[in-house]
């Protein structure tokens, strides 16, 4: 029955809007521009309308990044950083976005840069797509500071630093004989509340379990087990052993309240931008509030117990996987990485992100797998979560640096084994890959990455496929500017075909 209720959602793709080929920013339309030559209603052209979604799944992917760091300063009563993008970048690179006009005009206007830019994608605004991919890089640079490198820089500094450790995964990690809480989003504010109620001995009973980007975080700071990515998180309730999953933010599908109720299981949004039918909403906005939310979440965690039906079981084995890494305690320093792809002991590094799409078929994990010989693999996300799965976060080949919002640490290594090599980033042998990207946020990650110089990779149509006019522009706006590159390569082989051929710091320059 599941399996069913599963695959009819999965049938109502649109293989147009797939694409980027649907306008529906007027009531004229929606338009249809299937053809280069094709216009919508009001004369925009194929390349203004994909440009203008492209654009669209940018800035709600900033949005989202922005608004996480935004809520942390909140919760801490703290104020924006002044002057942060100078601070952070590398100084050749402020210089050059700050000369293209990439930069947000002052403090506190990148959420006006945000706006700005839905508004230029407005019916009848901005007419000339080259414009508006230029507005993609310069949401994807505020995306990677005002919002990956600032939420993961205060969650460092209030949660403190992930350590190395063996961390537990998967379904598994399910307690029959506890009280199972999951923690599911994005901003582990309250997460963090509840790891330590449930560390007091008082409430030996309860088994706190992470989903998706909060679990990274959570495994990566404190070794709270994972039980799963945003795919499997519709599992986790069906296991009917999950007395309460509190949310957050983003990556939560709306699913999940309707699935609770055919079990015990209580759903509990935690804040003001998400809330759901048949769930408790209980916001946080401070300290002592969270600390007064999860003591009630786990009373109310205790009460759903008694409903639980009787010889639940759990089928899974749990995983280990070696978590915990960040820009600072690698196993190499920045100068032994840059030594070693000096000496070509080492071919690059390769930082595999983003989500986990079911839609993909492919093997990426085999080929990361065997491209592991030659590259040293970073990751972040739920396709950490895949790797972490398939045995391959051993803490050797592999290294696990937390959630989305933690690609701040992968700018940070890219930045620093530059540095030691005295170089900019873009000279060096650095790739993004993003084989099953699902959220918006994986675009705008990929626009940040692209602006900092780095070539990023991904495995499934984003809005664009490679033969269109638009992608070919992309590619050669980049170039001219960032020396960077953003494709598309949906297979697996064809992609080491590539890597083999030529090399990580040729073939995409
Ligand atoms: S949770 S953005 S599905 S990685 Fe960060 Fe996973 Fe992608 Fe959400």
């Amino acid at each position: 029955m599941k399996k069913r209720f599963i695959k009819d959602r999965l049938n109502h793709q649109c293989s147009i809007g797939k694409q980027g080929k649907c306008c529906k920013n007027c009531l004229l339309g929606p338009c249809i521009v299937l053809n280069r030559q094709d216009k919508g209603a009001c004369g925009a052209s194929q390349d203004l309308v994909v440009s203008r979604n492209i654009l669209r799944f940018t800035a709600g992917g900033a949005s989202a990044h922005c608004g996480h760091a935004y809520h942390t300063l909140k919760y801490l009563k703290k104020d924006y950083p002044f002057d942060y993008i100078k601070k952070k970048a590398p100084s050749y690179l402020y210089n050059l976005w700050k000369k293209h006009g990439f930069l947000p005009k002052a403090k506190l206007e990148h959420f006006k840069d945000i706006s700005e830019a839905l508004h230029t994608t407005t019916m009848g605004t901005n007419a000339d797509y080259k414009d508006v991919i230029k507005w993609c890089l310069r949401l994807g640079i505020l995306d990677g500071y005002y919002g990956l490198y600032l939420a993961t820089e205060l969650e460092d500094q209030v949660f403190g630093k992930p350590e190395v450790r063996v961390g537990e995964l998967n379904l598994g990690v399910i307690q029959p004989n506890k009280i199972n809480i999951a923690v599911h989003g994005h901003e582990p504010i309250l997460a963090e509340a509840l790891i330590k109620e449930v560390r007091k001995k008082e409430n030996l009973d309860i088994n706190l379990i992470g989903v998706c980007c909060t679990g990274q975080a959570v495994l990566a700071r404190h070794g709270i087990p994972m039980a799963a990515n945003f795919l499997l998180q519709e599992n986790v309730i069906a296991t009917g052993m999950i007395e309460a999953m509190v949310v957050d933010v983003q990556c939560i599908m709306p699913s999940i309240s309707d699935l609770a109720e055919c079990y015990h299981t209580k759903i509990i949004t935690t804040n003001e931008l998400c809330k759901m039918p048949n769930a408790v909403h209980m916001p946080i906005t401070n300290k002592k509030e969270a600390e007064e939310v999860a003591h009630k979440i786990i009373s109310m965690a205790r009460t759903m117990g008694r409903h639980r039906l009787k010889n639940k079981r759990i089928r899974e084995n749990k995983k280990v996987a070696v978590v915990g890494f960040h820009e600072r305690n690698l196993p190499y320093s920045p100068k032994e990485i840059a030594d070693k792809i000096r000496k070509a002991q080492l071919k690059g590094v390769i930082a595999v992100v983003g989500c986990d799409n079911i839609r993909v078929k492919e093997d990426w994990v085999k080929l990361y797998k065997e491209l592991s010989k030659d590259y040293l693999f970073l990751t972040t996300g739920c396709i950490g979560f895949k790797l972490a799965n398939a045995g391959l976060l051993d803490g050797k080949n592999f290294y696990h640096l937390g959630s989305c919002v933690n690609n701040a640490r992968i700018a940070e290594v890219f930045r620093l084994i530059a540095k030691a090599a005295k170089k900019q980033i873009h000279d060096m042998p650095f790739l993004i890959s993003c084989p099953q990207p699902i959220s918006e946020k994986a675009i705008s990650i990929g626009m940040f990455f692209a602006a900092l110089g780095v070539d990023v990779h991904f495995g499934y149509n984003f809005l664009l496929s490679s033969d269109m006019h638009i992608a070919k522009y992309l590619e050669e706006a980049l170039k001219k500017t960032f020396k960077s590159k953003v494709f598309l390569e949906m297979k697996p082989k064809q992609f080491k075909r590539r890597l083999q051929k030529e090399g990580l710091s040729t073939i995409y320059k």
